[in-house]
């Protein structure tokens, strides 16, 4: 293929739909199919799913996954960038607590950045995400009003161990949280290049502002109700539901369909199938919290919606999608309050979108980047006028 074949034509009528399915770039971490979801650097989403979180941004940065030796050296690359400066809790003690804790992790990291940016862009994407955990930690604990006796970070500690030591939560199983919190890190990490967040991230950063800005974007982009947020209203829905009695269950889906709202937790854009990264998170519950009463809820909801919604064609997928099961998942560890859900997204996202930003700044276009975006608006209602 030279680079002068037409790939796409646009239409008016492609005007003004959030140039949805518009190629405008080439994405080197990730990308979708239709029915095996996500694959990172080539790996469908399933076959990774069990790794270590460092592997896998390992392989986001290098596309390749790490030997055991090179795992290792990556680890204690992270536990030397780790070190999380004490004036990020003095500014996180300054903010409204009924914020929400989006809005803190977005503060969180802009305030890393204007303690620490480097300026070269692999630098800052990776001392960021070696300072997540903790931050994270940090941004869970003193909006919950728990600011004072906070134990010392652990650098040398995986990731998840780093984030669950400083919140040491009372009554919980650390070693079930550190293991669905893994999960869940590499089941979000990336989603192929133009997902708001990222396509956001990449955007402000194509007009060279530092990685922490431009991921900050990215973490407001994410927030969003549509994008990000989906996963607070899920388990929201399913509390709502309240029973696991697949006739209440399916009567509550008719209702809400009959007063014109969302059946959250399936349905998706691309997929066509049952999300690879739910099945493998219900896989998760059966294994590990099959009695439990939101998983419960949402197993029967597995079963129920699809049938319910496929009865109406204009739904193109009416598969569970990623946000069905993990609500559920977090709540049984001990994360009973929703509005932290998006928090965790936002943590497995830095590093999909920190590499993104990486590739766009430092390999696209031969290694010159991709330029600052510019896409075309046409003028509409302004007819040239001038003032008497
Ligand atoms: N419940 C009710 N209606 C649904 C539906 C669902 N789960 N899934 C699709 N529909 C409706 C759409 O709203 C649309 O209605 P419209 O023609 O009146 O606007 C119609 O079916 C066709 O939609 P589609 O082409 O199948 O999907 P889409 O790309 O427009 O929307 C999504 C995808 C995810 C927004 C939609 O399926 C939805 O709203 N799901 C419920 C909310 C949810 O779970 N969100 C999390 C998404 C996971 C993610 O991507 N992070």
């Amino acid at each position: 293929m030279t680079g002068d074949e037409p790939m796409f034509t646009v239409n008016r009528s492609h005007l003004n739909t959030g140039l949805r399915g518009i190629p405008v770039g080439t994405c080197r971490t990730s990308f979708v199919t239709p029915t095996e979801g996500v694959h990172y650097c080539g790996y469908p989403i399933a076959e990774l799913a069990h790794f270590a979180p460092e592997d896998i941004v390992y392989l986001l940065f290098n596309k390749e996954l790490p030997t055991p030796a090179q795992a290792e050296a990556f680890r204690a690359d992270l536990a030397s960038r780790g070190a999380v400066p004490n004036s990020v809790a003095a500014v996180f003690h300054t903010l409204p607590r009924d914020g929400h804790p989006m809005d803190w992790l977005s503060v969180g990291i802009h305030t890393l950045g204007m303690l620490d940016t480097t300026g070269d862009w692999q630098e800052d994407a990776l001392n960021l995400i070696a300072r997540m955990p903790r931050m994270m930690g940090l941004l869970f604990r003193i909006r919950d009003g728990r600011g004072e006796n906070i134990p010392e970070d652990d650098l040398s500690a995986s990731m998840v161990h780093r984030f669950v030591r400083t919140l040491d939560l009372d009554g919980v199983d650390q070693d079930l949280m550190e293991r669905i919190l893994a999960t869940y890190l590499v089941l979000h990490m990336d989603h192929g290049g133009g997902n708001l967040s990222t396509f956001t991230g990449k955007a402000v950063a194509s007009g060279h502002a530092t990685v922490y800005a431009s991921i900050a974007g990215a973490m407001n982009a994410l927030s969003g109700p549509l994008h990000g947020r989906a996963n607070q209203s899920c388990l929201e829905f399913v509390l709502r539901i309240g029973t696991s009695d697949p006739d209440e269950v399916e009567a509550f889906v008719r209702g809400e369909l009959a007063a014109k709202r969302p059946v959250f937790g399936f349905g998706h854009a691309v997929l066509r199938a049952e999300d690879p990264r739910a099945t493998v998170q219900f896989a998760l519950g059966e294994e590990l919290c099959p009695d439990d009463e939101n998983f419960k809820i949402i197993r029967t909801l597995r079963e129920v919606a699809p049938r319910v919604l496929s009865e109406n064609p204009k739904i193109s997928n009416p598969n569970a999608n990623v946000d069905i099961a993990s609500g559920a998942l977090l709540h049984h560890i001990g994360f009973t309050d929703p509005t932290y859900y998006t928090t965790f997204f936002g943590w497995a996202r830095v590093a999909g979108i920190g590499a993104q930003i990486l590739d766009e700044r430092t390999v696209m276009r031969g290694g010159k980047g991709t330029p600052i975006y510019r896409p075309k608006y046409i003028a509409e209602e302004q007819s040239l006028r001038h003032l008497d």
